[in-house]
């Protein structure tokens, strides 16, 4: 396995695809589709743009679907939710189908979508992600942050960085480092493990959530291991639950 991390979607190579994407965007995108799956989403399809997923999600029955649109950090006006991965509840999830649109995740995604497997990353899933690249072991895997508006994001590189160091010392799959970029993620993940949510406190948009209220948002995303979920694409733009037998 050649692991490469990509500060952003706008830094990865655009006439080349790899085995697996893993995208990844910690605050909050990633972190609230690992959770809407978890407590039982059927499925969570993804839109760059607000205005596809409107006219998407209208051919879904009402009672089945749950529409979520982020910008800025903020709850669009006329959605159900915002971006919150604490909003997906048992209650509010189970069988429905959360279509969701934020300022940088679902774009991250979406620029790699055409990928032979696409799955998602944040740490509260971190395990599973490497469980499942390990058992996989694709000739070639992207960890790919979402950023904020095309600048890094400190919080997605360090979640790349800690499945980077977990595969790199598996100890019994060969992983090599495809880019320098792996190496400065791992280094930044070593130097934050104990502390991620003071990392979060000190990044950027950790900054931007906290102004807008979001405290115990960056306390769960911050959060390693918690959660066993593995959102995978079904088809472009559409995640489902990996299958626990396939971990
Ligand atoms: O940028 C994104 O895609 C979001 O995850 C941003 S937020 O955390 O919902 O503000």
């Amino acid at each position: 396995m050649k692991l490469f991390v990509y500060h952003t979607s706008e830094l990865t190579p655009s006439q080349i695809l790899p085995d697996t994407a893993v995208v990844i965007d910690v605050l909050r995108a990633t972190t609230t589709i690992a959770t809407a799956l978890d407590v039982g989403a059927e499925a969570v399809a993804t839109f760059k743009s607000l205005e596809s997923l409107m006219e998407v999600s209208e051919n879904w029955p009402a009672q089945k679907r749950i529409r979520a649109g982020e910008r800025g950090g903020a709850k669009v006006e006329g959605y159900d939710l915002g971006n919150s991965p604490l909003d997906c509840t048992t209650e509010l999830m189970k069988d429905k189908r959360l279509f969701l649109s934020t300022t940088n995740g679902t774009k991250a995604l979406q620029a790699v979508e055409q990928s032979s497997t696409v799955i998602t990353a944040a740490l509260i899933n971190r395990g599973s992600v490497v469980k499942y690249l390990l058992k996989q072991n694709p000739e070639t895997v992207w960890l790919i942050g979402s950023g904020w508006e095309g600048g890094y994001s400190l919080e997605d590189t360090v979640c790349g960085g800690a499945i980077a160091q977990s595969l790199l010392n598996n100890g019994t799959v060969p992983v090599t480092i495809g880019n320098d970029e792996v190496i400065a993620a791992v280094a930044l993940y070593s130097q934050w493990q104990d502390n991620l949510l003071e990392l979060m406190h000190q990044a950027s948009h950790g900054q931007r959530l906290l102004g807008l209220g979001g405290q115990e948002d960056l306390k769960y995303c911050a959060t390693l291991d918690i959660i066993e979920t593995l959102p995978i694409q079904k088809s472009p733009g559409l995640l489902v639950k990996l299958a626990s037998s396939s971990l």
